[in-house]
């Protein structure tokens, strides 16, 4: 038999991104092959629970046939114009997607962090054009242990080391305030003259799932307006009925002056990103101004109106919402009985676990090698913490079997 006949394995899939790839993650050492629903496959063959959801982009399950259909089904007819002209997908999904969330306007992007960019290019150019503010002046306040991106200008106002570190030079104006203090926001804005915008995750994801306190996107958001600062939120991880309601800022009744989206807008199936505004703030940006070759093509338009049709039909946000309370109910219970385990937190279907060992422990990752074996894939964040994101169209019956390896998993671990 030929070489080229054998049968590859994990580990030389493993050692061919090692020798050929660029060296920027530290994957779990486990290589997918197939994905359905709730489940993927190894190359192997074996199944396991997906517990990221790709960090919340696959909220829809794993190659559900309505998205993937509508995605094909374009691809045959037509998949890029540019926007140098016109096509048929894209002001169709405009006025879908813009009814959908309640905006005048969406500017569509691809990735997460190119929406945070224009998000930020938008608030920018308001400021100068609508408040007033003088040129190259604006700041825009951030939060401490910030996620938001990968860009220059992203990683400027990131406190975290490995983010940052030598990507310098970095883009000014940004004022980073701790996450969850209002005090410091009304501070921050009471201090500073020429502050555009407040950009927040309503959750924080990246800082191991960070749930503020309630009341306080609401309080933010007050202050903003009072002092005529655009309120942003990044939703891009939070967003589409990832927490049990469609987006986290709905838990509070709260509507951002600009609204970040990407990741599970296509379900996770193609890269579709936006940023949504009235028309006030939007008609700022003229023609030529700002704008993106993928940015709103046939493909991306059908799959993202085919992924939030699935939200709204399979009520995602209200199975999350539910799913979500009996998974920290059943976590809290493993926890009574455990010194592996501190806390759990979260909201809806986005939680985390805290292991009782240093944030320079290996115990957290230990913990997910054990809990791959066992069938369930989940990734730590930040040493001792770790997500857990299945996707949103689970059933109870195999959040509870999900559970079982999660608690025999925990019962079993020698550290
Ligand atoms: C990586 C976390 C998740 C995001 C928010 C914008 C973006 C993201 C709130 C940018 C991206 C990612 C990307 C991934 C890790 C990851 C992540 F661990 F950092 F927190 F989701 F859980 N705003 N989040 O969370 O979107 O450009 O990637 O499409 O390794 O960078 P993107």
């Amino acid at each position: 038999m030929s070489a080229t006949m054998e049968k590859i394995t994990s580990d030389d899939l493993i050692k061919m991104e090692d020798k050929h790839g660029a060296h920027n993650y530290h994957p779990l050492g486990v290589v997918l092959k197939r994905g359905e629903g709730v489940h993927v496959w190894d190359v192997e063959g074996k199944q396991y629970y997906d517990f990221l959801s790709a960090y919340s982009a696959v909220n829809q399950g794993h190659c559900h046939p309505k998205i993937v259909g509508a995605m094909v089904d374009q691809a045959q007819r037509l998949t890029l114009t540019s926007r140098a002209f016109y096509n048929d997908s894209l002001g169709p999904y405009e006025k879908f997607v813009t009814e959908y969330f309640g905006f005048d306007k969406v500017l569509p992007m691809n990735t997460g962090a190119e929406a945070v960019e224009t998000a930020i290019k938008l608030c920018r150019k308001w400021a100068y054009e609508k408040k007033g503010i003088p040129e190259n002046a604006a700041q825009i306040i951030v939060c401490e242990n910030n996620f938001h991106g990968r860009t220059t200008t992203i990683v400027s106002f990131s406190n975290d080391p490995d983010a940052r570190k030598n990507f310098g030079p970095f883009t000014p104006g940004f004022i980073r305030i701790p996450y969850n203090d209002t005090d410091a926001l009304e501070k921050a804005l009471k201090e500073n003259d020429n502050v555009a915008g407040f950009l927040v995750e309503p959750i924080q994801g990246e800082a191991g799932v960070f749930v503020p306190d309630e009341g306080y996107l609401t309080k933010a958001k007050a202050l903003c307006e009072a002092n005529g600062t655009l309120f942003i939120a990044d939703e891009v991880q939070t967003g589409i009925a990832r927490t049990g309601k469609l987006l986290a800022v709905d838990h509070e009744n709260v509507r951002p002056d600009i609204l970040i989206l990407g990741k599970a807008i296509s379900g996770g199936v193609y890269p579709v990103s936006a940023v949504f505004a009235d028309d006030e703030i939007m008609m700022v940006i003229k023609p030529g101004q700002h704008g993106s070759t993928f940015g709103g093509n046939p493909v991306g338009c059908k799959v993202a109106i085919a992924a939030l049709e699935v939200v709204t039909d399979e009520k995602l946000a209200e199975n999350a919402e539910r799913l979500g309370e009996l998974f920290r109910a059943e976590m809290q219970r493993i926890i009574d009985n455990s010194d592996l385990i501190l806390k759990v937190r979260g909201k809806g279907l986005l939680n985390a676990i805290i292991v009782n060992d240093t944030e320079e422990s290996k115990t957290a990752w230990n913990l997910c090698v054990a809990l791959k074996e066992n069938g369930l894939l989940a990734k730590p964040t930040h040493g001792n913490i770790i997500r857990f994101a299945p996707p949103l169209v689970m059933t109870e019956e195999e959040l509870m079997d999900c559970v079982r390896i999660i608690e025999t998993t925990i019962n079993e671990f020698k550290r």
